[in-house]
């Protein structure tokens, strides 16, 4: 087989007009995704030096929406944009070291924003489709990857600034910028590619990720889950393996502040005052949903171990092996009235697969962290 010349292919449509446009698109998608992301890395983490707000309760819902939002609209606009530049990868080597060495630090940079991009987006995907056929961690990955695949773009944007100028500024059909073999016209005009491309680009958001919009959940082709009380369910109590402990009548909800500690059962809890929060659950994986909560404030059940006002608690859950079975909420949101600890969902009592007996259900605070099953609340 003959390796093709950079001359092969005469598409118009492989054009630095079409490049620029649909690079662009990307450049917005990948800066919106970066934004978000870093808050939703941010949010994760052990603690938060700056406290995150608990208001408004769905911040993180809408910033993780569009995180996933604009990293499945990448998907299609960048396989439009390789097709557009494929060409690039045939051009030959200058032959002056002068020359080469740019040439080879701008192919490098190439090489690895598009190795890069190619894994953020795919893990993302498999991630939003629940699906981790990976040993790594997705999330410090998923993080460091971001900022090799950034560091190179902005060389990418950089070298290419005075064509992508050019380029943006003037027409689409403007070949000033075009290889000269490029002329051979296309099954359609550049403006019919990029319209393609867009549509392609909001379709795939849309159907990915229709999770995230209320009412047309169901339609969501990978990202849909099972669901009770219209809420789905990440994970259930039999994969989690709890079934046995959460539905044992030893039960017991443990309270500790230093020396002082109380053991409480589901009925004491019943036997509290009862409040109701109305809040959303937003996965990481962008789907969300909202729910009437009741239960026990988190701050009555810090009172009753005399835990001052102020202090980070440490939630834990039955379940052992997972990412959510031990974590750190921030004191701002254990003191916030709406934090609850969950007993009923939407007038009925908690689902085994939602957490019973009790789950943790806090305002603006990653899906992930909230908790279910607990069995242990320690103030820090
Ligand atoms: N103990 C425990 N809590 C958990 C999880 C889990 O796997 N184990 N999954 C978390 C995730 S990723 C999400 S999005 C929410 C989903 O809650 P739901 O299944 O009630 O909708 O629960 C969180 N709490
Ligand atoms: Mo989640």
């Amino acid at each position: 087989m003959r390796i093709p010349s950079e001359d092969s292919f005469t598409s118009r449509l492989r054009s630095a007009a079409v490049a620029a446009r649909v690079g662009l698109w990307l450049g917005i998608c990948f800066g919106v995704a970066l934004a978000t992301g870093l808050i939703s890395h941010y949010a994760q983490g052990d603690s938060q030096p700056v406290p995150l707000p608990t208001s408004p309760s769905w911040l993180y819902q809408v910033t993780q929406g569009l995180h996933v939002v604009a990293g499945t609209a990448a998907i299609p606009l960048l396989l439009v944009k390789l097709w557009v530049v494929f060409p690039k990868l045939f051009q030959p080597v200058p032959r002056q070291v002068r020359e080469a060495l740019p040439t080879a630090l701008e192919r490098g940079s190439i090489a690895i924003l598009v190795s890069t991009s190619l894994v953020q987006l795919t893990t993302g995907l498999l991630n939003v489709a629940q699906w981790y056929p990976w040993g790594f961690s997705f999330r410090t990955t998923h993080y460091a990857l971001a900022f090799v695949a950034v560091g190179a773009l902005l060389v990418h944007i950089a070298v290419k600034l005075p064509v992508i100028r050019d380029a943006l500024t003037g027409d689409v059909d403007d070949t000033a910028h075009d290889r000269p073999n490029a002329r051979a016209a296309g099954p359609v005009s550049r403006r019919g590619v990029l319209v393609l491309a867009g549509t392609s680009a909001l379709a795939a958001a849309f159907l990915y990720t229709a999770g995230t919009v209320p009412g047309v959940g169901r339609i969501a082709a990978l990202s849909s889950r099972s669901r009770k009380h219209g809420i789905p369910i990440n994970r259930t109590a039999h994969s989690a393996r709890v079934v046995a402990a959460a539905s044992s009548s030893a039960y017991r909800l443990e309270l500790v502040h230093g020396a002082t500690s109380r053991a409480l059962s589901r009925e004491d809890l019943v036997a509290m005052e009862q409040r109701t929060s109305t809040l959303p659950i937003a996965c990481v994986e962008g789907w969300s949903a909202t729910g009437e909560w009741r239960g026990v404030r988190l701050r009555d059940l810090l009172d009753l171990i005399d835990a001052p006002t102020g202090r980070d608690v440490r939630i834990r859950s039955i379940q052992t092996f997972s990412a959510s079975a031990d974590t750190v909420l921030p004191a701002n949101f254990a003191d916030d009235d709406r934090t609850l600890m969950a007993l009923e969902l939407d007038g009925e009592t908690l689902s085994m697969d939602h957490g019973y007996p009790v789950r943790l259900i806090a305002p603006d605070r990653p899906g992930v962290m909230q908790t279910k099953w607990v069995s242990r609340i320690e103030v820090l």
